[in-house]
């Protein structure tokens, strides 16, 4: 039967495969935006260390009869501030709304981290906290931050942050949802199932930003390369 090392052990190679991708990306990507792009690999790379930890048995406590993996909190802590960095840097946000976004995603996790580790009904009342700065990040991210792509970007620009931040939303809104149902609030999902829904999230939020981001700044490259041919030839 496959058990909970099975899941993170394929976590790993999931995490392991998309780096290397990612890493290969590098040398795909218009060289002025590279620097940005390392935050990128970053994402799935700081998920191989935890997966193999993970994989290995390291990382869970238990706390009020079910285990915590703590490790899973420290790389979500670590990563999906990376995420919406890379959204706040794409769009040109203004350094206060990058900030806020930053701590308020990172705040969301030590509050969900919190709850999950403290005795109900409290753990519920840290959800809350956790899930109410969440929806500031939402909220950043389809006003204040959006607002400055529309001035700042290209339509083919504006076009990449509109679907990366739909992407994120979307995905990143199961999480909760798996923190209620699972043991750590209602208890209707087992460990086991809560952490394979997380592990196949986890590659495809980590690696599936990366990739959608990688092809659309290759497509920039070349879209800016023929731009600026066509100056050059305008000018001749
Ligand atoms: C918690 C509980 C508290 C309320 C909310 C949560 C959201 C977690 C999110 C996690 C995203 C993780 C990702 C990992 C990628 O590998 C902490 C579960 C809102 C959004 C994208």
């Amino acid at each position: 039967m496959a058990t909970i090392t099975t899941w993170f052990t394929l976590g790993l190679l999931g995490e392991l495969l998309g780096t290397a991708v990612l890493a290969y990306g590098y040398t795909l990507v218009p060289e002025e935006t590279r620097k940005r792009y390392l935050l990128l690999i970053a994402i799935p790379g700081i998920a191989i260390v935890a997966y193999a930890l993970m994989a290995m048995g390291f990382g869970s406590i238990q706390s009020e009869g079910h285990a915590v993996y703590v490790i899973r909190y420290a790389d979500w802590l670590l990563t999906t501030p990376i995420n919406v960095l890379f959204l706040a840097l794409l769009a040109g946000a203004s350094r206060e709304d990058t900030v806020k976004l930053v701590v308020l995603q990172a705040l969301t996790i030590v509050f969900g981290f919190a709850g999950a580790v403290t005795p109900s009904p409290i753990s519920y009342g840290l959800f809350a906290v956790g899930a109410t700065l969440f929806g500031g990040v939402i909220y950043l991210l389809y006003r204040n931050v959006a607002a400055a792509a529309e001035s700042t970007l290209s339509d083919v620009e504006m076009s990449l942050y509109r679907t990366l931040r739909n992407f994120v939303v979307v995905l990143w809104l199961v999480y909760p949802v798996v923190w209620l149902v699972g043991a750590a609030g209602l208890g209707l999902m087992d460990v086991e199932t809560a952490s394979l829904v997380i592990v196949y999230l986890d590659v495809v939020t980590k690696v599936g930003f990366g990739v959608i981001a990688l092809l659309a700044m290759m497509n920039l490259g070349t879209v800016s390369d023929t731009d600026d041919e066509m100056v050059a030839t305008a000018g001749d």
